[in-house]
């Protein structure tokens, strides 16, 4: 897990401190590990930039009403007891998100050219950082595991 940590954070610095019992994590661990290198092209967390906490639980997630345009640390919590993601995409007054045919998940492809960034698979109790660059608009942050978002999963960000 260490290792996988810090080969992860060539791409993306990530600090996963899960005090989940950690056999029973391990694999989903694994999993968002390898989903965090993926979304490297996010870029490096910097340590000057403003720090952006968000934090998530079952099913709802506490995010600032407004953040300032430019590099930010997305600092994002789970407070279990389910695993998480984040995405941020940018979005118009009162638009719903479109779902996919399943009814239950977001649909994602359908936002790419408008995603800021995501962080995928954070288990309970973890933590995850990542920077990002948010240009001035109105951005949903939202999870989508499967009924999360209509769950309740989503907030708005105003950036400017
Ligand atoms: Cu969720």
């Amino acid at each position: 897990m260490l290792k996988l940590g810090v080969a992860a954070a060539d791409l993306v610095t990530v600090r996963r401190s899960s005090q989940a019992r950690r056999g029973r994590w391990a694999l989903l661990a694994l999993v968002g590990c390898a989903a965090a290198a993926c979304t490297g092209c996010g870029g490096r967390a910097s340590s000057s930039a403003p720090l952006v906490r968000i934090s998530e639980r079952d099913f709802r997630i506490s995010a600032p009403r407004h953040v300032r345009a430019g590099t930010v640390t997305l600092r994002l919590a789970n407070r279990g007891p389910d695993t998480h993601e984040l995405i941020v995409v940018r979005s118009a007054a009162g638009e719903s998100l479109p779902l996919r045919s399943d009814g239950l998940t977001v649909d994602e492809e359908a936002l790419e050219d408008r995603t800021a960034t995501e962080l995928e698979g954070l288990t309970p109790g973890g933590t995850e950082e990542k920077s990002v660059t948010l240009a001035p608009g109105r951005y949903v942050v939202f999870c989508n595991m499967a009924g999360h978002y209509l769950g309740g999963m989503r907030a708005t960000i105003e950036v400017r």
